[in-house]
This record gives structure tokens, C-alpha cells and sequence, in this order.
């Protein structure tokens, strides 16, 4: 995760952009795709341990489905992510995902599916943890504050966050960003698309994230992905996702 010192010195160099990388610049394109990831969590190219068990998470989400989850599909999307690199000639020492997420329109599909995929998951295991005060699990300061403000209650932003998991068609993410102008904005990706790339609809520092894929609840839940959605509520890490909205 950057630190607010990283985040400002990376704020001056966009800034000097012209000056620093002439032939990035000479694209509006490359200017922006490059300011929208600023201030999002920094993830690397390898699976990193999980911080629970695969019990930890249960009632809410099965041990089975975090298992087969984890190391069957996640683990997946990142040793496809490492061949796609391989594919495409990049240096995973020299380039940061969130670059690479930002600029993914330039790589082929195998880029856009494992990158996406790798960097949604690593995120996704990091915003929840154990259960713990169930329906009372909240934000607070700043981000609960811009949450009343900007959804009129705490209730209200569950419902469009839910509503938004809920009426993703097949597969795909519920989000919580914070946009380049400051403000909280909920809505979805189709597949393994994220808001740090530069060709979805939905643009932001991501805050939070949902796999509403079935491969995420269908052991348990099997079509019923309200269900799901609403045991997640208590899982929501909500330490971490503060954090998120502060740097970002
Ligand atoms: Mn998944």
C-alpha cells in the first residue's frame, strides 16, 4: 500500500508529466489512465498467504468454497497472469500491476482476464475478515462520514452496493471507488474488469470489492446470490477499506 508520501511524490511527477516522459505524454489517454491509478493499493504479481483460514470466514462463506477459491481459481488467474507477462514481454520487476491494470487496452485478452483477475482477488481476500459483530459490522470516521453524506445513511449505500452485486448479469464485481474527484461512487464489472482499467465504465481508486461469480458462493448458496451477498455485509473489513479511502 502507498503511503501518503509515496502518493504525493507520485502526484508531483504526473504533474511535471510533459517534462518527465514526452512520448507518454503526447497521449491524453496515457495522462489519465496514469492519474487513475494514484492512490490505489499496490499489489504484486504472486498470491500472497491468506490472513485467516479457510474456516475463519464461515457462516458467511464456506471452507470448501474458500479452499477451492483460493487455490484453485485465484491461484489460477495469477500463474495465468505470469504467462500472459511472459507473452507480452514484461518485466514484472520493472512495471507495477496497477500501471499495468491502467494502460491494460494495449494487451491482449489473456492480459486483461489474469491481471484483472489476479489483482481482484488479492484485493478481495484482503477487504474481508473473520465475523465479527455481524450486522453491527461498520465503517467509522471519515469514510462513514462521506458514506451518510453522499448515500443519506449507511442503509442506503448497502442497498446500492447490494442492488449492484445482485444485478450484475453472469459474472463479474461489485465496487466501492473513490473517483478522481473525491467522491464515493458504487457499481460493477463485467468478467474480471476493474476500475483501475482504462477501459471500463465504472473509473476509481477501488475501496472495496465482491466476487459475485459463482464460483464464489455456489457451493453454499447455489442460486441464491442475495443470499450471499448479504451474509457478506459481515465480513467487510472495514479497518482496511478506511485505510484505502484515506490514501487514496
Ligand atoms: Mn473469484
Amino acid at each position: 500500500m502507498k503511503s501518503r508520501r509515496t502518493f504525493i511524490k507520485t502526484a508531483g511527477l504526473v504533474s511535471l508529466w510533459g517534462t518527465i516522459s514526452p512520448a507518454l505524454a503526447q497521449s491524453g489517454k496515457a495522462l489519465v489512465t496514469q492519474t487513475a491509478v494514484l492512490g490505489a493499493e499496490e499489489i504484486g504479481f504472486t498470491q500472497q498467504a491468506l490472513a485467516y483460514s479457510y474456516p475463519a470466514l464461515e457462516p458467511a462463506i464456506d471452507a470448501l468454497t474458500m479452499e477451492i477459491h483460493y487455490t484453485k481459481h485465484a491461484a489460477g488467474y495469477t500463474k495465468n497472469l505470469a504467462d500472459a507477462c511472459a507473452i507480452e514481454n514484461i518485466d514484472i520487476s520493472k512495471v507495477k500491476l496497477t500501471e499495468l491494470l491502467g494502460r491494460i487496452s494495449m494487451y491482449a485478452a489473456k492480459m486483461r482476464n489474469n491481471a484483472g483477475g489476479h489483482y481482484n482477488h488479492e484485493f478481495f481476500w484482503r477487504s474481508l475478515a473473520p465475523v465479527r459483530g455481524g450486522q453491527t459490522n461498520k465503517p467509522s470516521g471519515q469514510l462513514m462520514e462521506a458514506i451518510r453524506t453522499q448515500f443519506g445513511s449507511f442503509e442506503n449505500f448497502q442497498t446500492q452496493f447490494s442492488d449492484a452485486a445482485r444485478n450484475r448479469f453472469g459474472s463479474g464485481w461489485a465496487w466501492l471507488v473513490k473517483t478522481a474527484d473525491g467522491k464515493l461512487k458504487v457499481g460493477s464489472t463485467p468478467n474480471q474488469d476493474n476500475p483501475l482499467m482504462d477501459l471500463t465504465d465504472l473509473k476509481g481508486v477501488p475501496l472495496l470489492g465482491l466476487d459475485v461469480w459463482e464460483h464464489a458462493y455456489y457451493l453454499k448458496y447455489q442460486n441464491k446470490r442475495p443470499d450471499y451477498i448479504a451474509a457478506c455485509w459481515s465480513l467487510f473489513n472495514w479497518e482496511v477499506v478506511e485505510r484505502r479511502y484515506m490514501i487514496a
